[in-house]
């Protein structure tokens, strides 16, 4: 693998926040395909940092600083993801749910999903079932993406795929789920319409959940 991604891997494990911004321009300069850039240097450094905080090698201050690192890169990259959107294709809410502040993997699939032609509204983090209704009552969406890093907020998504069940809403917008401890079978469990291991299958599943309504 490129020199130059290993680099981008490092200076994120190692929080060198000052060094981010030009290694990732320079990956950029060298031809590197930007959804490389994430997934085999930003993500796959943070993969790296999430394996230290289980063996209590770091603690959150630094998974912080290497998360507000990531970020920093992922800020060069991200103008040239986007695509020409003049025709939005839906609209899609974004949201990380109620209890849970990890938004890097959203905001990826954001970017994905606008660099596809979507209309993205982001809801941010931490987001009551309550809010969400709220939301897609006055702006109806096609379709909501609920992201969850932690399994104690994972029940989060069950209830508000039953409240829009409970609401007669689960016909005029779908949910799709994702998140590191996400997986298939739970979204099925749960009822969800659809499930993304990634910000790439966020983008199929939201083409072939939007083109189903
Ligand atoms: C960075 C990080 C943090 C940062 C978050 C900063 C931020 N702004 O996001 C900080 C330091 C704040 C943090 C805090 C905590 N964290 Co943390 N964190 C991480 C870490 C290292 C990386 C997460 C990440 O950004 N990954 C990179 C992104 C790109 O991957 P991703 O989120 O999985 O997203 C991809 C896919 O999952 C998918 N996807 C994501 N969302 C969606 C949504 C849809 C709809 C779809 C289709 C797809 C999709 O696409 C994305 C792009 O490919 C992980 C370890 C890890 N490797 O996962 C731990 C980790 C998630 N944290 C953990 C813990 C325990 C915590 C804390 C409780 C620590 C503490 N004691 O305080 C707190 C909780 C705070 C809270 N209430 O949320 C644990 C969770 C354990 C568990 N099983 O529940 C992990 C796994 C670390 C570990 N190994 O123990 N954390």
């Amino acid at each position: 693998m490129s020199d130059i991604l290993q680099q981008i891997r490092d200076a994120i494990i190692r929080r060198k926040r000052g060094e981010i911004q030009g290694l990732v321009e320079t990956a950029v300069k060298e031809g590197i395909d930007p959804n490389g850039i994430i997934d085999n240097g930003l993500i796959a450094a943070m993969d790296v940092v999430g394996q230290q905080f289980s063996d209590s090698e770091i603690f959150v201050p630094e998974m912080l600083v290497s998360a507000l690192t990531m970020k920093m890169g992922l800020d060069v990259v991200k103008p040239l993801l986007k695509s020409d959107n003049a025709r939005p294709r839906g609209t899609i809410m974004m949201a990380t749910v109620k209890g849970d502040m990890h938004d890097i993997g959203k905001n990826i699939v954001i970017m994905m999903l606008e660099g596809a032609g979507f209309q993205v509204v982001d809801l941010g983090v931490d987001l009551t079932v309550e809010k969400l209704m709220e939301q897609i009552e006055s702006n109806k969406p096609d379709l909501v993406g609920l992201s969850a890093l932690l399994t104690t907020t994972m029940p989060e998504m069950r209830r508000a795929v039953q409240i829009l069940h409970e609401r007669g809403l689960n016909e005029k917008v779908k949910v799709m789920v994702g998140g590191a401890p996400v997986s298939a079978s739970f979204a099925e469990e749960i009822g969800a319409d659809g499930y993304g291991a990634d910000a790439a299958e966020a983008v199929e599943v939201a083409r072939r959940l939007i083109s189903d309504l």
